[in-house]
């Protein structure tokens, strides 16, 4: 199966379980109190980062997901069981997408890091929550929320501190293996390399003893020219340098390695023109196929770029001492990196619309529990302030919640707030598809 570093999946939580309208029974007793018990969670789905580069498709292994429902709350107080939460294994580098806003709702960059992508319902509670000293027997329990549905789409990007970047066979993934114990496919023909490939280099001091200090070096497929209009494999293999801290150019001395720079610079800034501000430096590989003042020469021309140019054989070893503590030195620090390229990462608290309050006249004489008399309706349309939310959760029970509803609306300012707005008695208050009459009296104040 060919290496995915993108996936789109469909996720959705479980729903909470509704609250149990019950009543007690027992022999002899025609009824008891009420003993309704509350709905359990609806499970969430999270992702979590595991280590090592793996294809996205492979770990993930589907494209949908589904949470289990949280289950009822039933008679005698007995609490609806949770659904269990369904984890999704990624490797770390994963930033997940939500498709519909564009907006990053996850990004994980260290093993072992979760994140929700999708949260499962709450559950309602049962009858029994909602007696009162002058409810005894609530006939009505609330019912579970939703859990979240959504379309997400995965992209993997290494998290390396270090990328390779060259033409198909400049000899990166040669360099790779000469500085770490990665062992890649190494071969005389364009594309050996067809999938990204991390590898560790250790900093070592004067006598070759290993200090401790490493970086991660990422190998990814050569890019050519039209890269960035999706020729040849590079385009999709870009997004994995895009957050390493410095680039190696690879460059091969005995092809014209300032032309072959200049277009593969011109190819990173057509897909990304930040790429071009990481700092950089250029390894000018296969340096004992030529004689010494002709790769000088080459090191001159490449003057105009401005940047570190260090002369390697990947093959014969030379140079490789030399850039590797160029990388070492030039190596931007991580954790100041790390703030200032930050994702920014949708919140996860559903934030509450502010209360809005909508007049209208209906032309349609139809008011709520009364006739009045022909006159148009009188509609004051209540949005946000979370009342749509609250009352959905007692839909099933209209009648008999209407009581408890209205002193909780109350309380949290609702009759004032349509006061205030020019409300009178008799007119009709519009949540969602629920509607009954304003009735003003002084209390409400
Ligand atoms: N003479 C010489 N040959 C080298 C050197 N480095 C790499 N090569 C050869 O160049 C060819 C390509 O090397 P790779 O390391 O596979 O090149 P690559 O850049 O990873 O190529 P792709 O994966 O196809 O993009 C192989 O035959 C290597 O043996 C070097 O320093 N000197
Ligand atoms: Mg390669």
């Amino acid at each position: 199966m060919a290496f995915r570093d993108v996936l789109n999946i469909e996720v959705a939580a479980g729903n909470g379980g509704d609250g149990s309208m019950s009543f007690h029974r027992a022999k002899y007793m025609e009824k008891g109190g009420p003993d309704g018990g509350h709905g359990g969670r609806g499970g969430s789905i999270i992702l979590r980062a595991i280590e090592g580069v793996e294809s996205l498709e492979r770990l993930v292994g589907r494209r949908k997901f589904k949470a289990p429902n949280g289950a009822y709350g039933e008679g005698r107080l007995r609490q609806g069981g949770d659904g269990e939460d369904v984890f999704i294994d990624v490797p770390v580098g994963t930033t997940a997408f939500d498709e519909t806003t564009g907006k990053v709702i996850a990004d994980l960059v260290r093993v072992g890091q979760e994140k929700v992508i999708a949260r499962g319902g709450f559950g309602g509670r049962g009858n029994s929550t909602f007696v009162s000293s002058t409810r005894q027997a609530p006939r009505f329990a609330e019912l579970g929320t939703p859990g979240q549905k959504r379309r997400v789409r995965l992209e993997l990007r290494l998290i390396a501190d270090v990328g390779l970047v060259g033409y198909p066979n400049a000899g990166k993934s040669s360099l790779l293996a000469a500085l770490s114990r990665a062992n890649p496919a190494i071969a005389d023909y364009p594309f050996t390399t067809l999938s990204p490939i991390l590898g560790v280099v250790d900093r070592v001091d004067a006598n070759g003893t290993p200090v401790d200090e490493r970086f991660t070096l990422a190998d990814i497929p050569g890019i050519i020219e039209g890269a960035s209009e999706g020729k040849g494999l590079g385009l999709e293999f870009l997004r994995h340098i895009s957050r390493t801290r410095l680039l190696v150019y690879v460059l091969d001395v005995t092809r014209n390695p300032v032309e072959e720079l200049r277009q593969l610079q011109g190819e990173l800034r057509a897909y990304d023109p930040t790429l071009l501000d990481q700092v950089s430096l250029i390894a000018l590989n296969k340096v004992e196929l030529t004689d010494e003042d002709l790769a000088a020469m080459v090191v001159d021309e490449l003057a105009e770029f401005g940047l570190p140019v260090v002369q390697v054989s990947a093959k014969g070893g030379e140079g490789l001492p030399e850039l590797r503590e160029a990388i070492f030195q030039m190596l931007p620090d991580r954790e100041l990196w790390a703030q200032n390229n930050a994702l920014e990462i949708e919140s996860d608290t559903v934030r509450e619309e502010p209360l809005r309050i909508e007049f209208r006249i209906d032309p349609a004489a139809r008011g709520v529990g009364i006739i009045n008399d022909g006159q148009p309706e009188r509609v004051w349309a209540v949005h946000g302030g979370g009342f749509e939310e609250r009352i959905v959760r007692f839909s099933r029970f209209m009648d008999e919640a209407a009581e408890y509803l209205g002193n909780v609306f109350k309380r949290q300012g609702l009759y004032n707030a349509l006061k205030r707005a020019g409300a009178r008695e008799g007119d009709t208050v519009e949540i969602g598809t629920f509607r009954f009459e304003y009735f003003d009296d002084e209390q409400q104040r």
